[in-house]
């Protein structure tokens, strides 16, 4: 099973700055704890982030027929994305949606998602236990429609 995992805008400043909010760990530390996760699994991931909306529409059309589904942290994009949501509806691929803290506790402008209604599951405020989380999820609901 091949699995993809999106980061969105500013997450490859993970372990650098707001510790406080994102932890002292790194995108490559994160990347790390995933791959290792998916390895009894079955699982082969593969990882992509970018600052980028328009590289996170792009990466999301190519995984169309190349995985069988997705985890994302569009960071920023998932309170402003209407590309990225459509993105997902348009390669129908099972998705899961990830945040490291938890936006629905924060400012008021962090609380809606345009992602969430693309997506199986939302997982948020779990750090980076919250991608392992995903992986579980995605495998289960994958195999169980196999
Ligand atoms: O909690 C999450 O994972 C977020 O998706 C993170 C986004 C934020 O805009 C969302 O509301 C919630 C921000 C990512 C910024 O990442 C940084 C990491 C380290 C240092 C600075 C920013």
């Amino acid at each position: 099973m091949r699995l993809l995992i999106i980061n969105g805008p500013n997450l490859n400043m993970l372990g650098v700055r707001e510790p406080d909010i994102y932890g002292r760990q790194t995108l490559a530390d994160l990347e790390a704890l995933v791959r290792e996760h998916c390895g009894p699994l079955g699982v082969t991931p593969a990882f992509f982030q970018s600052n980028h909306e328009g590289a996170l529409v792009d990466i999301i059309q190519q995984a169309y027929g190349q995985q069988d589904g997705l985890i994302i942290n569009p960071a920023a994009y998932t309170h402003t994305s209407v590309a990225i949501l459509d993105a997902l509806k348009a390669v129908g691929l099972p998705a899961v949606e990830v945040h490291l803290s938890d936006p629905t506790a924060r400012e008021p402008f962090r609380h809606h998602s345009h992602i969430t209604p693309a997506c199986i599951a939302a997982i948020r405020g779990k750090g980076f236990a919250g991608y392992l989380d995903a992986v579980d999820l995605l495998v289960r609901h994958i195999r169980g429609q196999a």
